[in-house]
């Protein structure tokens, strides 16, 4: 992922969160010099700006309590055929958030990209949540905790793309890590569907590194493509507060740090969101900082370089 231009797309989209806010966070992310970090590091960088929701026809949600499903169908339209375009050009996207109902998008536009590719789409969920509900089981309404289910194929969203969904992410692909609050009927989904699931506790018992190093074996393996989804609550709240769903206990700084290095160093990521940075919710711009900081990482910023001799 070295020598290709970089893409940033903007997609402020909050209409899948239960506050406001995530409108702001592509614009926070430009503030925090996700540019610039990467230029600094070498890449060749282009600001797409920001991406709109397709219009679509008001059409009633097919339960009553899904909160703006409209405006997140809009969204995940765009998103989908942006991502399934720029997955055929030999450039790396972020997508900046803007709440997760944009992976609704994203996922399955680099799915669909995928498997015209002829290999498999690996995704790998940093989250403090599963966002595995679907549109029956969400309690919330809370469309941002739904698009790992719809990317998984999980029945009851045709209404998203306007047709069901021909190319989903097989399960077995998914790794959801460092996920700390799982809704009752979202958890028998999950274990159900066979995705991977690492929560917090096994990150304390194992450490996060070799909990990563077998998936990225795999991904390798199988020659597969790997997004990556970043929702800024997978950070403990302490050093991330700037999001709407904080949950406390989630990854420290250098836990973080370490899975962008050891996805660097993989060279297998092909894609990558950032989402629920709710600039609203900030102190100072830290949040925003460090998940600029966190990009760095993953495009190769390091302290030091491996010794060649051993000490
Ligand atoms: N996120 N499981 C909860 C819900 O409302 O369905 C939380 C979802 C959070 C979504 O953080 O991206
Ligand atoms: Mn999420
Ligand atoms: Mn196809
Ligand atoms: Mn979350």
């Amino acid at each position: 992922m070295t020598s290709e231009d970089i893409v940033l797309v903007g997609a402020p989209i909050e209409a899948g969160a239960g506050r406001r806010g995530c409108v702001m966070g592509p614009d926070a992310f430009r503030t925090a010099g996700i540019s610039e970090a990467l230029t600094d590091l070498g890449h060749r960088v282009r600001d797409l700006g920001n991406l709109a929701p397709e219009a679509v026809e008001r059409v009633s949600a097919p339960l009553a309590h899904l909160k703006n499903y409209n405006d997140v169908v809009g969204w995940t339209r765009s998103l989908h055929s942006c991502a399934k375009n720029l997955a055929n050009d030999p450039v790396f996207p972020i997508y900046l958030g803007g709440d997760h109902a944009l992976a609704a998008g994203t996922v399955t536009g680099h799915a669909a990209a995928a498997h015209d590719l002829g290999r498999p789409l690996f995704v790998l969920w940093l989250d403090a949540h599963s966002d595995f509900n679907t549109l029956e089981s969400t309690q919330s309404g809370n469309l941002h905790g739904t698009p790992l289910a719809f990317a998984a194929g999980l029945p009851g969203f045709d209404g998203f793309l306007g047709q069901p969904l021909t190319h989903p992410v097989d399960p077995g692909n998914i790794e959801i890590l460092g996920v700390r609050s799982i809704d009752p009927e979202e958890r028998r989904l999950l274990v159900k569907s066979g995705v991977g699931v690492r929560d917090m506790r096994m990150i304390d018992e194992k450490g996060i590194g070799s909990l990563l190093a077998p998936f990225l074996e795999r991904v390798s393996a199988e020659n597969g493509l790997l997004h990556v989804s970043l929702d800024v609550d997978f950070l403990d709240p302490e050093i991330a507060p700037a999001v709407g769903t904080t949950v406390p206990g989630g990854a420290t700084f250098r836990e973080a740090h370490l899975v962008m290095e050891m996805l660097h160093d993989s060279g297998l990521v092909t894609s990558l969101d950032l989402v629920e940075l709710n600039p609203f919710l900030d102190d100072r711009g830290r949040t925003a900082r460090l998940m600029v900081d966190l990009v760095g990482s993953l495009f190769g910023r390091r302290v030091f370089d491996r010794p060649t001799r051993s000490f």
